[in-house]
């Protein structure tokens, strides 16, 4: 087993020669090991862990200048949306939110200035699907690059790489370390100038993370296949069950052939994973039924082995204007599910006695 290298400095052989590792803000062996292992989930040449999901996001950003501009879907995950128009803005990157599902609007807002597309597909909450290699033609025509949060879907059920984005974010909190017991984060990527600003980013602004975290979530990438496997097992029957059923007004899954997308993700994607929102009407509805699922925890955050429900109005998204997230349909009565790894059986009966309850 790749050891936890708990320690913050190594010993050198004289002034300037080192046997490779020198201080753990710059590297440490159990986070390069994680670095290896998940560069090669996704095919990438190399990875850059971070502190946590959003740190690897703000890195990512930080290889801009200000007055660079940045178009970034409409829906995000709130805490991404919030750090760019709530602190990177304010330092003079410029932003777009636009719905990346229409890869034409995306051509639209091109400026200039444009350096950076950040796309998630499947977005959180609304699944919305963006197509990665149109996306990543319009990026590379303009010498722009694309960057695709695959958080949701894995590299075990989609490669952006191999589509043509030029680099991967993730947030390792989730299916990555699978535990819900680490915050983390990492970028993937086989472009060079993009590592070496974010080696140097390592270096310079230190949000890195400590060897147990990544020590752990080394761990959790060794069951992946298999948990993303059960997550979409789950997840499928789960969102079947629900689309049938009358007191859910609408079901949020690209793995239903109803899904607006259905074509497009299941041309990019080998799997659906297990996040599944559905709409049940109005906040009071969501109340009662997140305080009756008694399997589904209530709780933020997604991908761990154990199913959770959430409601993005007020927990992930909370920090996106009102004006935007109601009109993107993230509304009072949304509530989002993290279908974990438990017999689909005793998940069916939970949803099923929490229903009446909406
Ligand atoms: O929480 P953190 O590790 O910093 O990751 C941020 C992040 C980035 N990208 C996506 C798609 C995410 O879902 C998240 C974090 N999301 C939650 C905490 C949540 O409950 O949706």
């Amino acid at each position: 087993m790749t050891p936890i290298y708990q320690t913050s400095t190594f010993v050198q052989e004289r002034i300037g020669v080192h046997k490779g590792y020198e201080y753990a803000r710059v590297s440490n062996p159990t986070r390069s090991a994680l670095e290896a292992n998940v560069s090669s989930l996704e095919g990438a040449e190399h990875g850059a862990a971070f502190a946590s999901g959003i740190a690897a996001i703000e890195a990512v950003a930080k290889l801009l200048s200000a007055g660079d501009h940045v178009i970034c879907g409409a829906n995000v995950y709130g805490g991404t949306d919030r750090l760019f128009r709530q602190v990177l803005a304010r330092l003079g990157l410029e932003f777009s939110f636009v719905d990346t599902r229409a890869s034409e609007q995306i051509a639209a807002t091109l400026r200039n200035t444009t350096q950076l597309i950040l796309i998630e597909t499947p977005t959180n909450p609304l699944m919305h699907i963006s197509d990665i290699a149109a996306t990543a033609e319009i990026a590379r025509g303009h010498g722009a690059w694309l960057v695709v949060d695959n958080t949701f879907a894995t590299p075990y059920f989609q490669q952006p790489l191999q589509l043509g984005a030029d680099a991967v974010v993730h947030s390792s909190t989730k299916y990555l370390n699978g535990h819900s017991d680490v915050v983390g984060g990492l970028v993937l990527t086989s472009n060079a100038q993009i590592i070496e600003g974010l080696r140097f980013l390592q270096k310079a602004a230190g949000a890195v993370p400590g060897p147990m975290d990544c020590w752990l979530v080394l761990r959790g990438t060794k069951t992946l296949h298999v948990r993303m496997e059960a997550h979409d097992r789950n997840g499928r029957r789960i969102a079947e069950w629900l689309a049938e059923d009358p007191r859910v007004r609408k079901v949020f899954y690209p793995g239903l052939p109803s899904h607006p997308q259905h074509e497009l993700a299941k041309k990019q994607m080998t799997g659906f994973g297990g996040m599944i929102s559905v709409e049940l009407g109005d906040r009071d509805r969501a109340d009662r039924f997140c305080c009756a699922t008694r399997v589904f925890t209530l709780a933020e955050s997604l991908g761990g082995v154990e199913s959770l429900v959430s409601h993005p109005a007020v927990m992930s998204h909370a920090a996106v204007p009102r004006q935007q997230r109601e009109s993107m349909g993230i509304t009072e009565g949304l509530v989002r599910l993290s279908v974990g790894i438990e017999d689909v059986e005793d998940l069916i009966e939970d949803l099923d006695q929490a229903l009446p309850a909406a």
